[in-house]
């Protein structure tokens, strides 16, 4: 607060105009836990240039790479008002919001035709729950689909036991451990040191993360098994902005629709880019065995069970609709 003022203060002292004064005291700042050079933030960037020319809206400075607030922490800043944007993977979010894990669901979602169907499914409960917690949804984006890193062949599901399986959210962890591997969490930006320190030898996650951490050289097979599409979410603190006119509003929602869309494509370029960066680096590319698509699916079952047990009734308000509707 003396801070503001003392810039305020300032600000007069040297005759700048009021609006000048508002503007710079109340800039905005989007963060995210990804690395720049992510696809993810690159849409970001994208974002914040349509935002630019919307009227009546403070300047945004993106912060990436986890460098203003940890991936987890994101969305408590939002909602506390520390910060005015933030991105995070939504399945960071299931301690408080169960729902927000219905992405990663093992073997739900299959392609971006079905990811695209489990969120429209998805949304209203996430806005429902976003607002309660003071925050407004702006747009989710997929990541590619997840498939399986190993350093040796694997035919069936038991060959993972006793492994140390990378973790990144709670569904990756319960995974591990029904396979019976050791579950190791290590941030994406630290998948490529944790591979070569030994301390993990598979994971679960897109080929995008495999090409960003240069795993080459550490892992030997990737299996393309789709197992789920989890997404990030992009939000503001709702009382930033709900304070902004209503026209400024609803371009920022415009703005956001337009770079989710854009986010969905752009996924899927860069799921197809990056299986073929991962052959050329040698890494062999396959399908697994019939046996072990039974285990896995099994597995998956018995997960998707135990998530709608333990998440009750939004479970179902997702799952329905998405089971049972053609669109
Ligand atoms: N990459 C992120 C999340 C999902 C993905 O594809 C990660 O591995 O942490």
């Amino acid at each position: 607060m003396n801070d503001r003022r003392n810039f305020c203060a300032l600000v007069l002292a040297t005759g700048l105009c009021p609006s000048v004064v508002r503007a710079q005291a109340d800039a905005w700042t989007l963060a995210t836990g990804y690395r720049a050079e992510s696809f993810h933030t690159k849409n970001l960037q994208w974002l914040l240039k349509e935002l630019a020319q919307v009227p009546g809206l403070p300047g945004i400075e993106l912060k990436p790479d986890g460098s203003l607030f940890k991936l987890g922490d994101i969305f408590g800043a939002v909602s506390e008002g520390k910060l005015a944007m933030g991105e995070t993977i939504m399945t960071s979010l299931t301690k408080t919001m169960p729902v927000a894990g219905a992405d990663a669901v093992p073997f739900v979602t299959r392609s971006y035709a079905d990811a695209k169907r489990m969120w429209r499914y998805q949304r209203p409960l996430i806005e429902k729950r976003f607002a309660m917690a003071g925050v407004r949804c702006l747009m989710a984006v997929p990541w590619p689909p997840q498939g399986l890193y190993t350093n040796k062949p694997v035919s069936r599901a038991s060959d993972l036991q006793g492994t140390k399986m990378r973790t990144y959210n709670p569904t990756t962890e319960r995974i591990a451990e029904l396979l019976g591997a050791t579950a190791v969490d290590v941030p994406m930006v630290q998948v490529r040191q944790a591979l070569g320190e030994g301390r993990i030898d598979c994971m679960i996650t897109s080929a995008v993360t495999g090409v960003e951490n240069q795993v080459w050289g550490h892992v030997k097979n990737y299996y393309e098994i789709n197992a789920w599409f989890p997404k990030n979410a992009t939000f503001v603190n709702a009382k930033a902005f709900d304070a902004l006119p209503a026209n400024t509003q609803s371009a920022v929602l415009e703005a956001a629709a337009r770079a989710e869309a854009r986010g969905w494509a752009e996924s899927e370029k860069v799921a197809q880019e990056s299986v073929e960066e991962l052959r050329k680096r040698g890494i062999k590319i396959e399908r697994v065995s019939p046996e072990f698509l039974a285990d896995i699916k099994r597995m998956g079952e018995r997960f998707s069970l135990e998530w709608i047990k333990q998440v009750g009734l939004e479970a179902n308000e997702v799952f329905i609709p998405y089971f049972t509707k053609q669109q």
